[in-house]
């Protein structure tokens, strides 16, 4: 899939932008499903109230969030939500769907399993691709919070480390709009922070003190169908959506089945849904 100039542009950078890659079609219909999906929903289910929000030590919020790696759940935009109610249609509330629509829902299942990403997962490396985590992130209009920077192998730890990214512009994501921001060539230093599951919570330990390289990020601006591939070790960043256009984004995190997968991971799965590669 990628040429010699883009292999060494990934091996420099530690990412890779793809424009083109995807569909513009399959990218609209996984825009609509996901959106008749919320549109026929029910808020006020079990924890349908819960906002995206890492920072938060609430119990019943991070309980919402450790139970989710193997089902489909949806996180609301922090101000989406105002004494318990929310303030628009749920469809324009949700920051993020996740985390196993890959696996759970015939749509996503398709959209992340092509012949093309799977021969991309061997080019960047991957012996044995396993499909971990699967995120819809809606960025709305106005209220879309912001991504602070980090790198995912600080959330989907393994050894070594192996997780890559495969992220989708599923609508044009411009600066404006709150596109990815990316640090070229600093996926060569070790992560700086390890998030664990401790006791029924997690922590996140700190294992390097030095700021992340903010003053480094470049703008990662992506039209529909544009696919940005992303080292486990690379910082990113997306700024809060102050504008009136949503920024939808599908993301994918793979990792090596051949790495060990700490079982003290924020994502676990119930024995009975084991991870899965490329075949469908
Ligand atoms: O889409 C975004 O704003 C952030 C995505 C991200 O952090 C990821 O895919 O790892």
């Amino acid at each position: 899939m990628l040429t010699s100039a883009q292999l060494v542009d990934w091996e420099r950078d530690g990412f890779v932008v793809l424009p083109g890659a995807v569909d513009p079609a399959a990218c609209d219909e996984l825009r609509e499903h996901v959106i008749a999906k919320l549109a026929a929903a029910d808020p006020s289910v079990d924890g349908g109230l819960t906002v995206f929000d890492t920072t938060s030590q609430d119990h019943a919020q991070e309980e919402y969030f450790l139970t989710s790696g193997d089902v489909v759940r949806w996180f609301l935009e922090d101000g989406a939500v105002v004494d318990g109610e929310l303030t628009r249609p749920l469809e324009l509330a949700v920051n993020k769907l996740g985390h196993a629509m890959h696996d759970l829902d015939p749509v996503f299942d398709r959209f992340s399993r092509t012949p093309m990403l799977a021969e991309l997962a061997a080019d960047v490396g991957l012996r044995d691709p396993l499909l971990l985590q699967s995120m819809y992130i809606f960025k709305q209009p106005d209220i879309g919070g912001e991504v602070t920077c980090h790198c995912d192998h600080t959330f989907l730890w393994t050894e070594p480390q192996s997780v890559i990214g495969f992220w989708f512009a599923i609508e044009d994501a411009t600066i404006d709009n709150g596109c990815l921001w990316a640090a070229p060539g600093h996926h060569r230093e070790p992560a700086r922070t390890r998030l664990r599951r401790q006791g029924a919570g997690t922590v996140m330990e700190v294992l390097d003190p030095s700021p992340w390289p903010v003053d480094d990020l470049v703008p990662l601006e992506a039209e529909k169908g544009t696919m940005v591939v992303l080292h486990g070790t690379l910082p990113h960043w997306s700024a809060p959506n102050t504008s009136t256009k949503s920024r939808h984004a599908y993301t994918l995190h793979l990792i090596d089945g051949t790495a060990t997968y700490p079982a003290d991971n924020w994502l676990q799965r119930r024995p009975s849904m084991p991870l899965r590669g490329f075949d469908r």
